[in-house]
């Protein structure tokens, strides 16, 4: 099995004033791509018989160490590619919208909890919407860590990573998180995973 570093799934300056080209050329192609690069390298010289990403980081992740951090790193990245949107922000439309009602109690809720889990991951992680046996919660990880190791269906992420929002909004986190839920997150790719899960 081999990393692939994935295309974005929008032009570059497609997600701009919100996240600019100079930060994706740097996120997407420096340390994605370095997290891929090394991952391979590594891969090369262990024993693995998963044959999807999904597996494979479930299967690294209990051993942990350099390989799990660059897969889990590739896999964490991936995703996050595709929770943005150029078209994406504001409320939520389709069954999610309703999901999230339940669970939050109002799109307002989930937004301040969300932005409180990112605002609160300590040093650098993620921070996630998870169907969690089929309740939406809002989950936190640490580094390479995903809640797909804790038997969670990730639904949307964002990396609260400096790299992720220094260039665009140096540290005010806060303002990141709440620009990623008003202007980039993408309903879509949060519906189809919620059909999955
Ligand atoms: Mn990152």
């Amino acid at each position: 099995m081999n990393l692939e570093l994935p295309e974005l799934p929008f032009a570059k300056e497609a997600l701009e004033p919100h996240m600019s080209a100079n930060t994706l050329d740097f996120h997407h192609g420096k340390h994605h791509n370095a997290y891929v690069v090394k991952g391979n390298e590594l891969l090369a010289a262990a024993n693995t018989t998963a044959d999807s990403l999904e597996e494979l980081v479930t299967e690294t992740a209990k051993a942990g160490g350099a390989l799990f951090n660059n897969v889990g790193q590739h896999y964490n990245h991936s995703f996050f590619w595709n929770s943005l949107s150029a078209s994406g922000g504001g409320a939520p439309t389709g069954d999610i919208a309703a999901k999230i009602d339940e669970a939050f109690g109002s799109y307002e809720n989930f937004k301040s909890e969300f932005v409180a889990g990112g605002v609160g991951q300590f040093g650098s992680g993620w921070v996630w919407l998870v169907s969690d046996g089929g309740t939406l919660k809002i989950a936190k990880s640490a580094n390479a860590e995903t809640p797909l190791t804790d038997g969670m269906t990730p639904i949307l992420v964002c990396d609260v990573w400096e790299h992720a929002y220094y260039l665009d909004f140096q540290n005010r986190r806060p303002d990141f998180l709440g620009s990623f839920l008003d202007n980039l997150v993408n309903w879509e790719f949060a519906n189809k995973n919620l059909a999955n899960a």
